[in-house]
C-alpha cells in the first residue's frame, strides 16, 4: 500500500517531527499528517463504503487534500482528485461514470456541486471540508471523532490505487486507473533522478493537487524523501505565488508556461524575496516558450527545467535537467523512461523528423474506467501513445511539435475545441462555430472561434464580449475563445466535416 511508503515510513524511521505541510492555515508535521490520515480513513471506514469504492475529492489544496488522499488509500479505497474548476455537467459526467460511493467537498465548492450530489444516484455520503456548509458532516469533526491508529489494508503494487480524470476530444473526461506502485516510481525516476530531492528540499507547485503534475509535485516527492511540501488553497496569480514564496522560501518551485510568462508581464510589482533559496523551477503542461523560459532563468535566478508528462504516465517522462538545460526543447527521456518517435508508415522517425511520441515506463496508468476502445488505442503491448508529435535532434534532445488531434492546452489543462464549438453554437444568435488554437503575443496557445451568425445578426464588439461570458458561464472558464472571427462560413470537407486545419493561422 503506497500510503506506507509515503506516510508511516517517516514515523519508523524517526522522522515524526519533521514538517511534512505547510498550508494557509499552519504547519504540519509528519506525526501530525500521519494521525490525520489515519483518522480519515477510519472515519470513511466508518461510513458505510465498502472496500474498493470509490471516493472523489473535490478539494483545494490544503492539509485536507493529503490526509482524504492518503488516508482513503490506506483504508482499501480509492480517491478520485476532480479538478475544482469543472462546470457543473462535468461533475455530473464524472460521479456517474466513476459511481463514487463518496464526495469530499471544500465548502467554497458546494453551492456549484448541490444539484448534482442530489441527482448522483450512487453517493452514500458527503462530507464537506472546511466551514460548515449545507446539511453534510464536516471532516474536521468527523475526524475528531476518528480513531487516530489505523492499520494499512494490504495491496500489490499492481493493484488500481487512484483515478485521475483527463479529458477526451469530445470533452468527456475518462478515468485514468494508476497503480500503487506507480506514484514511487515517479517520485525515484523523475524527483530523485531529474531533481536530486532530499529531506530538506520545500517544494511548492502552482499547479494544484488534483492535477498529476500537482500531485506529484506537492505531495508525491516531497513525502517519497520526508521533505516538505507548501499548499495554497487559493487561485495562483503572479501576486498570490511570490507572496507564499516570500513566507515559506520554497528549494523547488512548479508552474505552468502561463503562470511564468505572468509572472514575467508582473515582474516590476511583485515581491521576489521568496527566491533567495531556489535551487531550480519546473515547467510543464504545455511547451515552454524558449523566450518565456530564458527571461524566466534571469528573474528567477535559477533554471526553469521544461519537460513532458502526461495524466496516463502519471508525470513528467521525458525533461531538461539541471546543468542540461535547452530553452525551446522537452530535454530527453527520463532514466526509466523510453521513448520513440513513430512516423505515418509505422517505422522510427529518422533524425529531426516528426513522429507520435510512444513512451513507455513504470508509471504507465493500468487502464481508462469503462473505455476499453480508447484504452486499446492509447495502451499498446508496454507503450503509451501520447498524441503528440515531436522530433528529435542528432544531440537526442527532443522537440515538440503540435498535437495529432485537435485538443488544445491552454494554460496547462486540456481544451477541446469540440467541446467549446458546441457550447458556442447554444447561443441564440450563433449558427454554426469552429475553434482552433493560436499563439498569443508570449507563443503560447489560446484557443480562437470562427463564428457564423444566424440571418439578419449584427457582428460588434459587445455581441462578441456576451458570446465569450456566454461560454465562460458554461464550462470551465479557461476554455473561453479568447478572440472571436464572425465569418460568413466555415470551410467544410464534402461530408460536411470542418476542416480546422485550415482555420490555423500556422502551427502553433
Ligand atoms: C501536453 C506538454 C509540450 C502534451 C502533466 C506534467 O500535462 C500533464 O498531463 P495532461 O494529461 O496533459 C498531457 C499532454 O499535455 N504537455 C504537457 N507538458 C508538456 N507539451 N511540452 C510540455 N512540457 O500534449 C501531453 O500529451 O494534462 C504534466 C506532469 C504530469 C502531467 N500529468
Amino acid at each position: 500500500n503506497a500510503a506506507a511508503d509515503f506516510i508511516d515510513r517517516h514515523l519508523q524511521t524517526g522522522h515524526a517531527d519533521n514538517v511534512a505541510v505547510i498550508d494557509d492555515q499552519g504547519c504540519y508535521t509528519y506525526g501530525a499528517l500521519a494521525e490525520r490520515v489515519n483518522r480519515t480513513g477510519n472515519l470513511l471506514a466508518g461510513s458505510g463504503l465498502q472496500p474498493g469504492d470509490r471516493i472523489a475529492m473535490v478539494l483545494h489544496d490544503s492539509i485536507d487534500f493529503p490526509a482524504v488522499f492518503w488516508g482513503a488509500m490506506k483504508a482499501g479505497f480509492v480517491p478520485i482528485p476532480l479538478n475544482t474548476m469543472l462546470a457543473a455537467r462535468d461533475y455530473a459526467h464524472i460521479l456517474e461514470d466513476s459511481a463514487a460511493a463518496a464526495l469530499v467537498i471544500s465548502a467554497a465548492l458546494l453551492d456549484k456541486l448541490e444539484p448534482v450530489i442530489q441527482s448522483t444516484a450512487s453517493l452514500k455520503q458527503v462530507i464537506v471540508a472546511g466551514r460548515a456548509a449545507g446539511n453534510y458532516p464536516l471532516l474536521e469533526e468527523l475526524q475528531s471523532y476518528a480513531s487516530a491508529v489505523l492499520a494499512c489494508t494490504p495491496a500489490t503494487p499492481s493493484a488500481i490505487a487512484f483515478w485521475l480524470y483527463s479529458s477526451g476530444s469530445t470533452g468527456q473526461p475518462k478515468g485514468v486507473m494508476h497503480h500503487h506502485a506507480s506514484l514511487m516510481q515517479t517520485a525515484v525516476c523523475y524527483g530523485k533522478g531529474i531533481l536530486g530531492i532530499s529531506g530538506p528540499d520545500r517544494c511548492f507547485s502552482a499547479a494544484k493537487l488534483f492535477f498529476a503534475y500537482g500531485l506529484g509535485n506537492g505531495m508525491s516527492f516531497p513525502f517519497a524523501v520526508g521533505a516538505c511540501a507548501i499548499l495554497m488553497a487559493g487561485r495562483p496569480t503572479p501576486a498570490a505565488v511570490t507572496e507564499i514564496m516570500a513566507r515559506h522560501p520554497p528549494t523547488l518551485f512548479f508552474g505552468v508556461p502561463s503562470l511564468y510568462a505572468a509572472m514575467l508581464a508582473e515582474a516590476g510589482s511583485l515581491n521576489c524575496d521568496g527566491f533567495a533559496k531556489l535551487r531550480a523551477c519546473v515547467s510543464a503542461g504545455e511547451a515552454l516558450p524558449e523566450e518565456i523560459g530564458k527571461h524566466s532563468e534571469l528573474l528567477f535566478g535559477v533554471p526553469i527545467l521544461d519537460g513532458i508528462g502526461s495524466t496516463e504516465m502519471l508525470h513528467i517522462f521525458l525533461s531538461n535537467r539541471p546543468g542540461d538545460v535547452r530553452y525551446g526543447s522537452s530535454g530527453k527521456p527520463v532514466p526509466g523512461y523510453h521513448a520513440r518517435l513513430v512516423d505515418e508508415q509505422g517505422g522510427e522517425a529518422a533524425v529531426d523528423e516528426i513522429g507520435e511520441l510512444v513512451i513507455a515506463g513504470p508509471s504507465a496508468a493500468v487502464a481508462y474506467w469503462n473505455r476499453p476502445d480508447k484504452t486499446q488505442q492509447v495502451f499498446r503491448d508496454g507503450w503509451t501513445w501520447t498524441g503528440d508529435k515531436y522530433t528529435r535532434d542528432a544531440q537526442g534532445y527532443y522537440h515538440y511539435c503540435g498535437r495529432a488531434d485537435d485538443m488544445l492546452k491552454v494554460s496547462g489543462q486540456w481544451v477541446s475545441p469540440f467541446e467549446v464549438e458546441s457550447t458556442l453554437v447554444l447561443h441564440p444568435d450563433i449558427q454554426e462555430a469552429a475553434v482552433v488554437g493560436d499563439a498569443d503575443e508570449n507563443n503560447l496557445v489560446k484557443p480562437r472561434a470562427f463564428v457564423v451568425l444566424k440571418p439578419g445578426r449584427v457582428a460588434n464588439a459587445s455581441l462578441r464580449s456576451a458570446i465569450q461570458d456566454f461560454v465562460k458561464m458554461r464550462i470551465a472558464p479557461h476554455k473561453y475563445p479568447r478572440w472571436i472571427e464572425f465569418v460568413d462560413a466555415l470551410p467544410k470537407t464534402a461530408t460536411g466535416k470542418i476542416q480546422r486545419f485550415r482555420l490555423r493561422s500556422s502551427s502553433p
